[in-house]
């Protein structure tokens, strides 16, 4: 009998196990980066920047060149070397606590300089690798190991939304928010990454992608039980219809918080001027705990 392979490892994936844990989003991620490489045929002349967190070892598994960085410095790593190599593909690879809490300046200030190059932001809305803190992304009511109770905005503040932010400044040609959540999200992420060193090759400033990715060890769920108390919240809430737009399915990054009370900035889903799009996960991340 003939077998015809339907599948092949991406040749950028290099051949070690993963270190995630089973559930991981970055997992996922790695090898969808893995393919788009191959894919538009850049792996000779694409470098990464690492993070500090829990793929900090993305060079043990992406076969290019990688820099790693101080946790939060990717973008001024990223500048560095999209500057010197202008012919290059970058891409700065960066958790939540990394991008939005370390690293909140360097980033807003790279977008606002308008970089030439590409921004993964996993947010996994934890700090996965140091335990399962609360992060600047941690939902309303969602508990930590810093806020067991749950996030309380009152003392903790809202989740701050990285996308939103960014769209407020003009140099940026892509921001975009996508989940990693069944077929359809994974393939929407593969789809909006790709479209993000498309723009990056073209010369665009600063494509900026959001990819919502789950952290089931620090979700908690319970082993033969459903998931936790937090995790049920946040789906209930992802049923809840908007009152703003219907449409929208934006969940935890929604202009309601957590527990459905209006918050006071809405979303922004339309761009102006030389902004492209956001594009609001279209179920938000409470789907990837379903
Ligand atoms: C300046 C600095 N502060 C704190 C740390 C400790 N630290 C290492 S990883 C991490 C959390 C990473 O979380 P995130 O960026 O969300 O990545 P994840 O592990 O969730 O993918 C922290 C606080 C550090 N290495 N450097
Ligand atoms: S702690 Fe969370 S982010 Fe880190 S490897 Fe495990 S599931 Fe992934
Ligand atoms: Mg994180």
């Amino acid at each position: 009998m003939v077998m015809t392979p339907v599948y092949k490892k991406p040749k950028t994936l290099r051949d070690a196990s993963m270190h995630f844990c089973p559930g991981c989003g970055h997992g996922i991620l790695h090898k969808l980066l893995a393919e788009i490489i191959d894919e538009l045929g850049i792996r000779e002349r694409t470098i990464g920047v690492a993070p500090v967190g829990c793929s900090v070892v993305l060079y043990d598994y992406l076969d290019l060149d990688i820099s790693e960085s101080a946790h939060g410095r990717a973008p001024a790593v990223a500048t560095g070397i999209s500057r010197c190599l202008p012919g290059a593909v970058v891409f700065a690879y960066q958790g939540d606590g990394d991008l939005a809490s370390i690293g909140t300046a360097e980033v807003i200030h790279a977008a606002n300089r308008g970089e030439h190059y590409v921004t993964v932001f996993v947010n996994n809305t934890i700090y996965g690798m140091t335990g399962g803190q609360m992060a600047p992304t941690t939902m309303v009511g969602q508990a930590s190991t810093t806020c067991p109770g749950g996030r309380d905005p009152e003392t903790m503040g809202n989740p701050m939304r990285m996308c939103e932010m960014l769209s407020a400044l003009d140099s940026p040609s892509l921001i975009a928010r996508v989940k990693l959540d069944g077929p359809a999200g994974i393939r929407k992420t593969r789809a909006t990454i790709k479209q993000a060193f498309e723009y990056q090759m073209a010369g665009k400033k600063f494509p900026f992608v959001e990819v919502l990715s789950p952290c089931p060890t620090h979700w908690k769920p319970r082993p033969g039980k459903r998931w936790s108390a937090s995790a049920r919240k946040w789906r209930r809430f992802s049923r809840s219809r908007c009152s703003v737009n219907s449409a929208c399915r934006t969940g935890i990054f929604c202009c309601r918080g957590f527990d459905g009370s209006r918050l006071p900035r809405p979303l922004r889903s339309r761009m102006k001027g030389n902004l492209t799009n956001v594009i609001p996960a279209k179920a938000g991340i409470q789907e990837v705990l379903a």
